[in-house]
């Protein structure tokens, strides 16, 4: 996969903004700073984009039934049936509007990758939120990030059934928050924090706490709903309370920047920092570990300690 760094010259900007369609909509916002591109999946070259309707799911064939709208210099519109990956099957409504990339399948056929619902009202939020949280920054003074006692920060994404979450949805409980992505090699980093995360849902459970889980994936180009269904489903992490979440890469970077996560990103992985959140049902922080090493009994303890039940 074909990344761009973060931090780009001028002049890459302004060849970047010869991109496609990438182009139209730079222009119209400017390449301003305030107005950010959240556009999902953005910035992924792989294959053709596509854009289309979900007609039909072949759940015994992993087949998707779309109809694509014109794709320039490749293929008209039409109606096709495309392989895709068990996350994404799972994540398929019929009617519902996708924006994707297409490749050759193994079999000679079709695949859908990188697989993005499309909704205005999604888009919407997305945009709401995410001016909510520039806002936010920009009065953090500089070097400062949040932290205990402090209100967490609002966020709207998109989780891993493909459903718009929303900090405001999230009122009422307690939410433990952490940050990962699915492609981390190191053992004692990601993948023991979602094992951590795992851990503690149960707890959590067995006591009766009501708690909210949300991993926040730092690499949203790869990180799509369907990859994190797969990924849940991997750690054997079910329930309505936890919420794996993605989106447009500003809104994801903006988040990391508000709790001070870095996720720097290397040529085949992301170097990055750990944080996990205890928040309180009015969006309090009221513990927060920067360790890998964070115990599920201790947030439990807190949780116990500070959750009316
Ligand atoms: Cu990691």
């Amino acid at each position: 996969m074909k990344r761009f760094p973060e931090h780009i010259s001028g002049a890459n900007v302004i060849l970047k903004c010869f991109y496609g369609p990438v182009f139209f909509l730079l222009l119209l916002l400017g390449c301003s700073q305030n107005e950010q591109n959240l556009e999902l999946g953005a910035g992924d070259e792989e294959g053709y984009l596509l854009v289309g309707e979900i007609k039909l799911i072949d759940e015994a064939n992993s087949l998707l039934k779309v109809a694509h709208e014109d794709i320039p210099g490749f293929m008209p519109a039409m109606i096709m049936d495309f392989s895709v990956s068990e996350g994404d099957l799972q994540n398929a409504k019929v009617g519902q509007r996708i924006k994707a990339r297409m490749v050759r399948d193994e079999e000679g056929g079709f695949q859908l990758m990188r697989i993005w619902p499309l909704s205005e009202e999604d888009a919407s939020d997305l945009k709401k939120y995410n001016e909510r949280l520039q806002k936010r920054l920009r009065e953090l003074p500089l070097g400062r990030y949040l932290g205990e006692g402090d209100e967490s920060a609002d966020f709207a994404l998109l989780d891993h059934r493909g459903n718009i979450v929303t900090s405001d949805d999230l009122l009422g409980r307690s939410l433990v928050m952490n940050f990962i992505f699915t492609r981390c090699p190191d053992a004692n980093m990601c993948p023991l924090s979602t094992s951590k995360m795992g851990q503690l849902q149960k707890l959590a459970k067995e006591a009766d706490l009501p708690v909210n889980f949300v991993s926040v994936s730092m690499d949203p180009e790869f990180d799509t709903p369907g990859v994190l269904r797969q990924y849940a489903k991997a750690y054997g992490i079910e329930g309505d309370d936890f919420y794996f979440v993605t989106g447009p890469k500003p809104a994801v970077l903006n988040l990391l920047r508000s709790y001070g996560v870095t996720a720097i990103e290397k040529v085949d992985t992301i170097m990055h920092s750990l944080a996990t959140l205890l928040i309180d049902q009015n969006g309090e922080i009221l513990m927060r570990s920067d360790k890998s090493a964070w115990e599920p009994e201790t947030f439990l303890e807190k949780l116990e300690s500070t959750t009316g039940t």
